[in-house]
């Protein structure tokens, strides 16, 4: 005979469960005996019991009950075959779903049902019952075993009322902060309405002055353009005048210097004449070659004092007034041959030492083509002492202050109003200016803040502008709704975007679940960083926690009063998180 099990279902007569608990079967109230009789009535007519009394074999939900007729066959329930009922709860299994064996472990992939009185009904996998571990709070799946499995089920489904009922507070309290959310978002709304109203008043009044400001500032100009024309004619004249001089000051150096290089004044320079001067020595091996002297000669055997000016003495000046500078007459009268290059001081005679002190020279006029940093370890290691040759090369120029001094003229007076009116004039337009483009940049963000979508009541706004932390053992995360997600090293290195507010991401029904936070620092061989950040009810709103499931995606968790529904008034059910409670 299959295990059988009285229940009690829930109707609006149904005997408490105190009352249950302090009636066991072995003396019934007038009640109990009624429904046993029917019970007894039921098996023997073969009736569907649908009365507020089950009886059902053991295992077996009460929403399964009537598939267990014990005056009919029984049809395995997913239709695999029909078993005489005696079969069922036999301890063999018959049904390929494991159906007919709902009270005993001998289906492998059958459920045992526990009715939990007091708590939450619960499935287990019938492999579980009689294994020697209480899974059922009701210890009814451990009824053939010599496991001291007792009834908790009291004790937990109170525990788990209150912990409900608790839940329950805190949504509640979650939806009424959510109200005042949605009140303060739909205010700063129309505040920002307002003001954009203003602003873009504000703008339009700056504009026109803006635009007056322009007009004056033309007006003004116009006349201080022609007064200053006869000064930029003067001054055109003046640097003219200026360029003419140098050129012709640098002609008569490099005639000067051909001179001195055509040893025997026939207005040729020769290979062996450039031979004669160390200073052609580039490779500093103490002689200078015909290939060197060439090099200069620009690959010819001879040059004429025209092609020298033109494309000659380029090459040479660096290398030759180095040689100048360096020498020092021992007269004011130099003769030609004291312009040779002069030995280092110490190192008299030593062709080498000249050699070394022509390469620092290179090292300084041409790019060495190493970091700065570098090229000054160098210089140290070198120990001889620089030559700023941009002085040198300025040493016949105007000097800097002189040339400034001339170029700031003195107006005459009537000129000289005329260029502070002007001036004034441009300022004023400049602040005027100033004025519209910040008007234009505070409109411009609020109107992007009225774009954002800030939820289906504006509750989400008021987080706008905060920003919320999280710590770890190695990073603080700081999330700013609607702008940004960041991380920080707590080694003390700087921030890492983690990404910009990109767009809401909850699934259709319950969009605002989720924020996406997109394009952040790119990972070092990887993809740009991302947040997600899923929202959950709370009566603060604050991050609960960080966590990087994959590389550089990051998952941010976060409650907030502001995704808190009105919860359903559980007071009535007793229910519990899981739903239907036995009782
Ligand atoms: C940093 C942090 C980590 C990230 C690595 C990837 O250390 O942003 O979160 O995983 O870079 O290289």
């Amino acid at each position: 005979m299959p295990g059988f099990q009285l229940d009690v279902n829930k109707t609006a007569d149904q005997e408490t469960p105190a009352k249950v608990a302090a009636n066991p079967l072995g003396r019934k109230s007038p009640k109990m005996k009624f429904i046993l009789a029917l019970s007894m009535f039921c098996l023997a007519s073969g009736a569907v019991v649908k009365a507020a009394e089950v009886l059902r074999p053991r295992g077996v939900p009460l929403s399964k009950a009537s598939f267990y007729d014990p005056t009919r066959d029984f049809n395995c329930l997913d239709g695999s075959g029909t078993i005489p009922f005696a079969y069922v709860n036999d301890d063999y299994c018959d049904c390929q779903d494991g159906s007919d064996e709902p009270g005993t472990s001998a289906c492998p992939n059958g459920f045992f049902y526990c009715t939990n009185v007091g708590h939450s009904p619960l499935n287990i996998p019938s492999s579980r019952v009689n294994d020697g571990v209480c899974d059922c709070c009701d210890a009814s799946d451990e009824y053939a075993s010599v496991s001291n499995c007792v009834d908790t089920c009291r004790e937990l489904g109170r525990a788990a009322r209150e912990e409900a009922a608790k839940q329950q507070e805190e949504r509640l309290k979650g939806f009424q902060m959510r109200q005042s959310m949605i009140e303060e978002g739909r205010k700063r709304k129309k505040e920002a309405e307002v003001k954009i109203d203003e602003l873009k008043k504000e703008r339009e009044e700056a504009e026109a002055a803006r635009n007056e400001k322009e007009e004056i500032k033309k007006l003004v100009e116009e006349p201080e353009k022609e007064a200053l024309e006869k000064y930029n004619a003067i001054e055109q004249e003046r640097k003219a005048k200026a360029d003419a001089e140098q050129k012709a000051k640098e002609e008569a150096e490099a005639r000067e210097a051909f001179a001195h290089l055509d040893n025997d004044g026939d207005g040729i320079l020769t290979v062996a004449e450039l031979q004669s001067r160390q200073t052609f020595d580039t490779n500093r091996d103490g002689e200078v070659t015909a290939e060197e002297a060439k090099f200069y000669l620009r690959q010819e055997e001879t040059m004429d004092l025209e092609t020298f000016l033109v494309s000659g003495w380029p090459m040479m000046r660096p290398t030759y007034k180095m040689d100048q500078r360096m020498f020092v007459p021992p007269t004011t009268e130099a003769p030609a041959e004291a312009l040779t290059p002069p030995p280092v001081p110490g190192s008299e005679g030593k062709d080498e030492q000249q050699g070394e002190e022509d390469e620092h020279f290179d090292d300084e006029d041409f790019d060495t083509g190493l970091d700065p940093e570098d090229e000054g370890d160098m210089e140290e290691d070198d120990g001889i002492e620089d030559y700023d040759l941009t002085e040198d090369d300025d040493v016949e120029d105007i000097p800097k202050e002189e040339e400034e001094e001339e170029i700031d003229q003195k107006y005459d007076e009537d000129t000289q109003k005329l260029v502070d009116a002007a001036n004034k004039a441009r300022e004023d337009f400049d602040e005027a200016d100033r004025r519209v483009r910040d008007l234009t940049r505070e409109l411009r963000s609020l109107e992007e803040t009225q774009e954002k979508d800030y939820g289906p009541e504006e509750e989400f706004r008021v987080m706008d502008g905060d920003c919320y932390e999280y710590t770890d053992r190695e990073y603080t995360y700081r999330l700013c709704p609607f702008d940004k997600a960041v991380q920080k090293p707590k080694s003390g290195h700087g921030e890492i975007r983690l990404g910009q507010w990109g767009e809401w991401s909850g699934p259709e029904e319950d969009k605002y679940s989720r924020m996406k936070y997109t394009g952040g620092q790119t990972c070092w061989n990887g993809p740009a960083r991302s947040a997600d950040v899923h929202i959950y009810c709370g009566v603060e709103t604050r991050l609960t926690g960080v966590t990087e499931p994959n590389r550089c995606e990051y998952l941010f968790e976060m409650t907030t009063p502001a995704v808190c529904t009105k919860p359903e008034d559980i007071s009535g059910d007793e229910g519990t998180p899981h739903g239907h409670t036995e009782l």
